[in-house]
């Protein structure tokens, strides 16, 4: 059972201290809920978390070598849950946050080679605790400026004193190569919806797939060593 956490309160204080006035107030007035929701959710992110590494650290005994390079967490912040919920129409309240939002506990997870993402996406979802609520393969279908990335939206659950709940997280999974564009290219325009000029959108077409040439690439050669 998870304890409300020292790094639980700094979470909190983090995400009350970067809202703006409309979601303070809101965030204020439904108080205890928002905190209780947002703690739930850090405890469910943080179970996805270690059952990646566990799977990494026994695929690590078994095959001399970890899949996962790295692990990212984060919990969508106030202001972009209300964002979110306003643009999607919905009620700014504490039940559509769990009902209709998907993201806001966030895993991603990024894996050396290409086979690594679907293995470890297929013995997580292989646990009998997990429930699987979406799967989207953007890596066999890329979407049109070729973002490359498995997300998956999954049901754990956390075991608190009197009750069982189960969580959505979102677990995006990914090679080194396609987390080294999509965060380029992130920061270049998919956060501000900006419309980058025609030469621009041709070149980052052009890195995608020289990212993708490069996983294949490394891909050939982690089947020539047999890894
Ligand atoms: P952040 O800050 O990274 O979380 P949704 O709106 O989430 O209900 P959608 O758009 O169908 O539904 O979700 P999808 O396609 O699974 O994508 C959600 C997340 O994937 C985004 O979250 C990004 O993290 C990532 N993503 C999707 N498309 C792109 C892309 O073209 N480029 C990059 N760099 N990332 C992408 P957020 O909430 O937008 O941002």
């Amino acid at each position: 059972m998870f304890a409300v956490t020292k790094e639980d309160k700094m979470y909190r204080e983090m995400l009350m201290s970067n809202v703006d006035e409309k979601a303070l107030e809101w965030a204020q007035r439904r108080g205890m809920d928002v905190q209780h929701l947002m703690t739930y959710y850090s405890c469910a992110m943080r179970e996805v978390e270690t059952k990646l590494r566990v799977l990494d650290a026994e695929f690590s005994l078994m095959h001399d070598r970890n899949p996962i390079n790295s692990i990212k967490t984060r919990l969508k912040s106030i202001p972009s849950i209300m964002e979110k919920l306003q643009r999607k129409g919905l009620n700014i309240s504490v039940s559509s946050i769990e009902q209709e939002l998907n993201d806001i506990a966030g895993v991603r997870v990024i894996c050396s080679f290409t086979q690594d993402v679907y293995k470890l996406a297929d013995a997580l979802l292989a646990q009998d605790d997990i429930t699987l609520v979406a799967y989207k393969d953007y890596i066999k279908n890329p979407k049109p400026n070729e973002y490359r990335s498995l997300h998956l939206i999954v049901e754990v659950p956390i075991f608190l004193e009197k009750e069982k709940r189960k969580m959505k997280v979102e677990i995006q999974l990914r090679t080194i190569a396609m987390d080294c564009w999509a965060s380029l290219e992130h920061q270049l325009r998919y956060k501000k919806g900006k419309h980058l000029p025609e030469m621009t959108e041709q070149e980052l077409l052009t890195c995608a797939k020289l990212s993708m040439e490069l996983d294949e690439r490394m891909d050939g050669l982690r089947k020539e060593a047999s890894i």
